[in-house]
């Protein structure tokens, strides 16, 4: 009870942040764009971890207002690197299960967009598998109707949860992003690469692009280049980093 007073006023009292990990092509290219990940800074305290406070945000509800506020923040800051003329290319926002259910979603995802002048394209929403079971019918048509305002999707920490092979055909996805789990047993756990190898295939042939989480050593990064993984996230490219510390990261500003 007392976390959740706290977290009531860490969104008054401006306690909450956001840090931004930034997204590389595995073939030519590099930088894309940037996971942006929600960090709570209370002060005088060290800072919590969403791993935390998540869960208590999602029981209580104020996942909602908290949500709104990444949203918000994420896309302000991305309209403000393309007016700084930095080569952004799409911003990634973490959804709840309750984010995702919430009847509002599609109107606060337009909303925000028209408020911030982001384009469409620009933003791509992660949700997990989680938000999913239950009625396909209704993730469906709600996947439909977000895709239909011109952003993407990807399915976050797949494979982690009750993922239906059968449904994920009929899900309107963009990406999909192999669990970080998968990723660190590569080049030590065969069962992991042959995990992440029939990922990445099925993933192609079902038309969705691939990010790999948790990319640590260049090994897992090579293994993952020949297995033809799109993309990836991880410390062997950057750390999360407030914004300030991304838009000096140099194949950013290059
Ligand atoms: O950044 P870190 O690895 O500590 O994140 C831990 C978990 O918190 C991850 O599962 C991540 O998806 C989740 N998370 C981070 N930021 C957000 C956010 O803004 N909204 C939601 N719903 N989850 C987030
Ligand atoms: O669940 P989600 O994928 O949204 O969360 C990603 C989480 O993984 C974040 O909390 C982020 O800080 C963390 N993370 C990002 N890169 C790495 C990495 O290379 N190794 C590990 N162990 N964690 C990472
Ligand atoms: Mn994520
Ligand atoms: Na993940």
């Amino acid at each position: 009870l007392q976390l959740e007073m706290r977290l009531r006023r860490a969104l008054e009292r401006a306690e909450l942040r956001l840090f931004y990990q930034p997204q590389m092509t595995l073939g030519e290219g590099g930088f894309v764009g940037a996971e942006a990940l929600l960090r709570w800074l209370p002060e005088g305290q060290a800072m919590i971890p969403p791993a935390d406070f998540i869960p208590l945000a999602e029981e209580t509800g104020l996942i909602v207002p908290i949500g709104a506020w990444v949203l918000r923040e994420a896309c302000r800051q991305t309209r403000a690197w393309l007016d700084a003329g930095l080569p952004f290319g799409r911003i990634a926002v973490n959804l709840s299960v309750r984010q995702f259910q919430h009847q509002d979603l599609v109107a606060l995802v337009e909303t925000v967009l028209c408020e911030t002048g982001l384009p469409a394209a620009c933003l791509e929403l992660e949700i997990t598998e989680s938000a999913l079971i239950g009625e396909v019918e209704l993730a469906v048509a709600k996947l439909a109707a977000l895709r239909a305002l011109g952003v993407s999707l990807a399915l976050d920490d797949f494979g982690t949860g009750y993922s239906s092979l059968a449904y994920l055909k009929r899900l309107p996805l963009d990406k999909l992003k192999v669990d970080q789990s998968f990723v660190r047993g590569l080049g030590a756990r065969d069962d992991d690469r042959a995990i992440v190898s029939a990922t990445i295939a099925m993933a192609r042939s079902l038309g969705f692009a691939t990010l790999a989480e948790g990319v640590e050593t260049e090994e897992q990064l090579a293994i993952l280049r020949a297995l033809g993984c799109d993309a990836g996230q991880g410390y062997l490219f950057s750390r999360p980093l407030p914004a300030a510390a991304f838009a000096r990261l140099p194949w950013f500003t290059a």
